[in-house]
């Protein structure tokens, strides 16, 4: 079956409308192939504006469904996707070219969030406060706060909407999604079972989910739209630089979870096996295309002749292949521009001395595809290129003497997303992770840069936007706080000890 027949197979077994995904004029092109698997059409400016009055007036019944009724929702999308977990996998497969069983995490990760948020939904926790004012009692609450626009990148195409997704409709808000103009198929699909769930549930307002498929022109409405209080953004920091302000112009909140060069540390006493499987899937995984993909590396000098030697010979040993007929480790590049990205890259780093090992295009059988074996590049200097975030499996390493030396050279890029550190010293361990360590919104000890659980907050600073979405307290930026101040008492006592007597 050619990979266009297939993917109508899937979509249909999912139930997504056909017309949707073969009468546009925007041609879908499979990066594992190179050829057209679907057309999509865009949505005008007036349709988004449209669908986001839609989506605010299915907020006005949604934010008065108990909370936990809303995670009953959720719940039922955590078994929709258990049941599609291996037709959307697939689809990742053929839509963003990772391999089985990265396109089944990403759905396990999706599962993982609904389960999360359904929990939550019965712990929207506001705090109650100590008054200074006899017979007063103050508190919080947490409420809904409106329609959330998620605006989602090509690599993770499907998680990313569903951690903003799970959390939002617990919370009580509705959801106008565009996705990454080069992942529409996943998308008709996620909306495809998220209406499984709403149609099981019974009465869920019409309008909780809308999918617009567009260019920028559909960003650039969901982003000014007054209707729309927050924006949940994933992609470049050069998109992040113009939708933050934009968004706060309308004094809009953004969630945004932009760029990483994300860093890695081998100590002297690093457990050298554990390092190289880590640093391998951290920085080959998913071709080098998450945000968390390990980019940099800086090596002990007492151990670096022994460690990138094997490093090395893991770059050149991986199997570079079609994700949907091989089980190399390494699929295709998302499309020419990231191959260019790729190569250039590489030629900036050798103009600054480094030495590259892998990088080359790879014959997989596609002439119009785009596969690359895995660079690493020893670099004398950490500058320029190595400052950058190139989204491809660019790996640059480091010889470094001195830890805090180290440190300072991981925190010396603008982004600020995944960090991590082998090391069995305790000392170098807490040192890393102090206020005083990594700068990252996350840092890790003896595991590798990618490859987050959704427990936790995800998001990172600086260039990365300062963002957190998927677990912890993340759900607290969709929702508006109201503090409360109740007086049951029969005086009217003003704080700050302040007295306005009126005669
Ligand atoms: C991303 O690349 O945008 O931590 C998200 C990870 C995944 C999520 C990546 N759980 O690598």
């Amino acid at each position: 079956m050619s990979v266009k027949a297939e993917i109508a197979d899937i979509l249909t077994r999912l139930g997504v409308n056909s017309a949707s995904y073969t009468s546009g004029s925007t041609k879908i092109i499979s990066p594992v192939t190179g050829e057209e698997i679907a057309s999509v059409a865009d949505v005008s400016a007036a349709d988004t504006s449209a669908a986001i009055d839609k989506a605010h007036e299915a907020f006005k019944v949604w934010r008065n469904v108990p909370a936990p009724r809303r995670g009953e929702l959720v719940r039922l999308l955590g078994e929709e996707l258990r049941a599609a977990k291996e037709d959307l996998g697939r689809i990742i497969s053929i839509e963003v070219g990772k391999i089985t069983s990265e396109g089944l995490g990403e759905i396990q990760e999706m599962i993982d969030i609904c389960d999360f948020a359904t929990g939550l939904s019965r712990q929207l926790y506001g705090l109650t406060i100590a008054t200074e004012r006899p017979g007063h009692r103050m508190m919080e609450q947490w409420h809904p706060v409106g329609v959330v626009g998620v605006i989602s990148a090509f690599n993770f195409p499907a998680a990313v909407w569903s951690w903003n997704a799970a959390l939002a409709l617990v919370c009580g808000d509705t959801v106008v999604w565009k996705p990454s103009e080069k992942t529409p198929l996943i998308s008709l699909a996620c909306a495809a079972v998220f209406e499984k769930a709403a149609a099981r549930f019974g009465d869920a307002p019409d309008g909780l989910l809308t999918l617009l498929i567009g260019d920028r022109a559909v960003g650039e409405v969901l982003v000014d739209h007054p209707k729309v209080p927050v924006i949940s953004a994933t992609g470049s920091t050069r998109m992040g630089r113009e939708v933050g302000p934009r968004v706060a112009a309308r004094f809009g909140r953004s969630i945004l979870e932009l760029g990483g060069n994300n860093a890695g540390i081998v100590c002297p006493s690093a457990d050298q096996d554990m390092a190289l499987a880590a640093i391998a899937f951290g920085a080959m995984g998913t071709a080098g295309q998450r945000c968390t993909s390990q980019r940099r590396t800086f090596v002990h000098d007492s151990i670096y002749d022994e460690f990138v030697p094997r490093l090395k010979a893991a770059y050149k040993s991986v199997t570079v292949g079609s994700p949907l007929t091989t089980d190399a480790l390494v699929g295709p590049l998302i499309d020419a521009r990231a191959s260019d990205a790729m190569e250039r890259a590489l030629e900036q780093a050798k103009a600054l001395g480094g030495t590259v090992t892998g990088g080359e295009k790879i014959d997989a059988g596609y002439p119009n595809a785009h596969y690359r074996r895995p660079a690493i590049v020893e670099m004398p200097v950490h500058a320029g290129i190595v400052c950058e975030e190139t989204f491809a499996p660019v790996l640059f390493v480091m010889r470094y003497t001195d830890l805090d030396d180290a440190i300072e050279k991981q925190n010396a890029v603008g982004a600020g997303l995944s960090s991590t550190i082998f090391t069995l010293d305790m000392r170098e361990a807490e040192q890393f992770l102090s206020v005083a360590g990594s700068d990252c919104g996350i840092a890790n000890v003896n595991i590798g840069t990618s490859g987050a659980e959704i427990g936790g907050a995800f998001g990172g600073e600086k260039e990365t936007g300062g963002g957190r979405e998927s677990g912890s307290d993340a759900w607290k930026a969709y929702m508006r706080r109201a503090t409360n101040t109740i007086n049951y008492s029969r005086e009217l006592p003003l704080a700050q000890g302040v007295s306005f007597d009126i005669a």
